[in-house]
């Protein structure tokens, strides 16, 4: 660790986005979509330097955890921002974690300082969640609360720079696991200033982009991948606190680009105010996190003239590939590997590299790779190869222009409207329930979310259960996002000669469960 004031001569992440705010500080840099005034640049750097230099008065040293469970807002980004001018490691959680699930990540990463919603502060303390947090301030969605005083009453001129390696971390962002084993993924200063760049470079952000910012803040997508490219290059974001397809068609004619997941587009392609003339001004949507259809890419492209820009990242990897900003976007592809990274495509089980066309494993390796789990060396020795490459868990093919096309995946994981549901961590919660003999958890094709959550569950002899009191049951214990939208009772799970339940025989006996609307 080192204290400096020298400027742009660190790794320390600010400092990188610092070098591209415009000369013109009086410039908007949030955009409040309530017609509130706008963060300006000079707003930005007075908010977290006061906001650094209440962390540094706490006693918050580089290399600390600070917790955060809050709404997405201006005061979201603030604290983001200060943590990493303060050196310290900020690790947002997404607002729908239930107090127990909050719990285990507060015991597992040991942060300094945890930050949450004033209303959800008492039902964390009686869910164990707060013990050993050594302190708790609170942030509403305005912006308001006891971190807001605190910081505004220190003074901006009183923080110290704090000079970061780039090999030094800046976030900790937890991943579900195929184990159920939640796991703290450690991203750096440099890879996030490296993906920052890159992504700003490919996709020719400038200081004229008003990028519409509908996405959380709690994942890569919206806190790494949307704000930092919008930072760095001294432009300004249509902050929206969610994605409101009403909202999102209200806002469109004042950006210049849009990123989300592809529920979003094809929400606004369900919307009969979204229209071509809408959206001809724009310069840019990007889609990821999630596969987009190829139907969606060509309804919107029909409708708008606009090809999205699919691109494939992980928590892990920040973003790998990226369809061309002028040469040929492919439906159903992810484009190629941005510029540093490096994509080989290998037989799962032995690492050994296969040709163009050939399905196997996707490995990456690049400065935008994390540097590890948190405290799980173990664990992330095995999920890299020798010579550094990171085993993804997804399964892909290139083609002879090194366009990747994700083909499934290796790890047994649901994306729903671009959230990641591991069926083993809901198999368990399951399976703790009075009454369940057994469960099952599958993906199931839905017309809005891409994928979501079903359960297969079998009672215990002589028990009848219920769809409605399985998923109440669910719900003190698991993300809302994580329930299940349908639970089917059954008397017995398909099983292997092994004993394993057969899920692809569950995956097909139910493909079609969400077809009826109203589901
Ligand atoms: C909300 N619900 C969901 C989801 N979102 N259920 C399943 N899947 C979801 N994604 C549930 C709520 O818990 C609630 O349940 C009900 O649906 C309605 O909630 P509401 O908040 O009104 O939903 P919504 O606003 O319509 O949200 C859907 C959404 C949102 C807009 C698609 O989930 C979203 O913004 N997703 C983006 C996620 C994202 O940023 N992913 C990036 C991960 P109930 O009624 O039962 O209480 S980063 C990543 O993957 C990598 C790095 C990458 O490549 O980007
Ligand atoms: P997460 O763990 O939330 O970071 O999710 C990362 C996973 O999302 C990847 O391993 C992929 O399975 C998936 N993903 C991200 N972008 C895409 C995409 N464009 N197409 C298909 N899957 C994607």
């Amino acid at each position: 660790m080192t204290t400096s004031t020298r400027r742009g001569a660190d790794g320390n992440l600010f400092a990188v986005l610092r070098a591209g705010f415009p000369a013109d500080r009086a410039r908007p840099a949030i955009i409040r979509p309530d017609g509130r005034t706008p963060l300006s640049y000079a707003d930005i750097e007075e908010q977290t330097a006061r906001m650094a230099a209440y962390l540094q008065r706490l006693g918050i040293r580089p290399g600390d955890r600070v917790a955060a469970q809050v709404e997405k807002g201006a005061a979201t980004l603030i604290l983001y921002l200060g943590c990493l001018r303060a050196g310290a490691v900020y690790l947002p959680l997404n607002t729908a974690y239930t107090p127990p699930e909050v719990a285990g990540f507060l015991a597992d990463a040991e942060p300094s300082l945890f930050v949450c919603a004033p209303e959800r502060r008492g039902g964390l303390g009686e869910a164990g969640a707060l013990a050993g947090v050594p302190r708790v301030e609170t942030l509403d969605a305005a912006g308001e609360g006891s971190l807001t005083a605190a910081a505004q009453a220190s003074a901006a001129d009183s923080a110290k720079e704090i000079s970061r390696q780039e090999d030094d971390l800046a976030a900790i962002l937890y991943t579900s696991g195929t184990t159920g084993r939640s796991k703290g993924a450690m991203l750096t200063h440099g890879n996030l200033a490296s993906n920052a760049r890159t992504l700003a470079a490919a996709w020719h952000f400038s200081g004229t982009d008003r990028l519409l910012h509908a996405l959380p803040v709690f994942h890569s997508h919206g806190l790494f991948v949307a704000t930092n490219v919008v930072l760095l290059t001294g432009g300004a974001m249509i902050l929206l606190p969610r994605f409101d397809v009403d909202e999102v068609i209200r806002q469109l004619p004042a950006a210049t680009a849009m990123m989300g997941v592809p529920t979003y587009y094809s929400r606004l392609l369900a919307h009969p105010a979204f229209t071509g003339e809408l959206v001809r001004h724009m310069r840019l949507f990007v889609s990821g996190s999630a596969p987009l259809s190829a139907e969606t890419f060509r309804a919107f492209a029909a409708r708008t003239g606009h090809a999205i820009l699919e691109r494939y990242g992980m928590t892990e990897t920040n973003m790998n590939t990226a369809n061309p900003y002028d040469g040929e976007r492919i439906a159903g592809s992810c484009g190629q590997p941005l510029p540093g990274v490096e994509i080989r495509i290998t037989e799962p089980d032995t690492g050994r590299a296969l040709g163009v066309g050939e399905i196997g494993m996707i490995e990456i390796r690049g400065p935008n790779v994390f540097k590890g789990y948190w405290r799980m060396a173990e664990r992330t020795a095995a999920e890299f190869r020798d010579g550094g490459f990171f085993v993804s868990g997804d399964l892909g093919r290139l083609d002879e222009r090194g366009y990747l096309y994700i083909v499934g995946r290796a790890k047994d994981l649901i994306i729903s409207g671009g959230l990641n549901v591991y069926p083993k961590e809901v198999e368990a919660a399951l399976q703790r329930l009075p009454g369940i003999a057994d469960a099952a958890v599958i993906g199931a094709p839905h017309g809005d979310l891409g994928e979501a959550v079903v359960a297969v569950v079998v009672p215990e002899a002589g028990v009848r259960l219920s769809e409605e009191r399985v998923i109440a049951a669910l719900r003190p214990r698991l993300a809302a996002f994580k329930v299940p939208k349908r639970i089917v009772i059954v008397d017995g799970l398909p099983l292997n000669a092994m004993g394993k339940v057969q899920k692809s025989a569950l995956r097909g006996r139910y493909a079609a469960i969400f077809d009826n609307p109203g589901n």
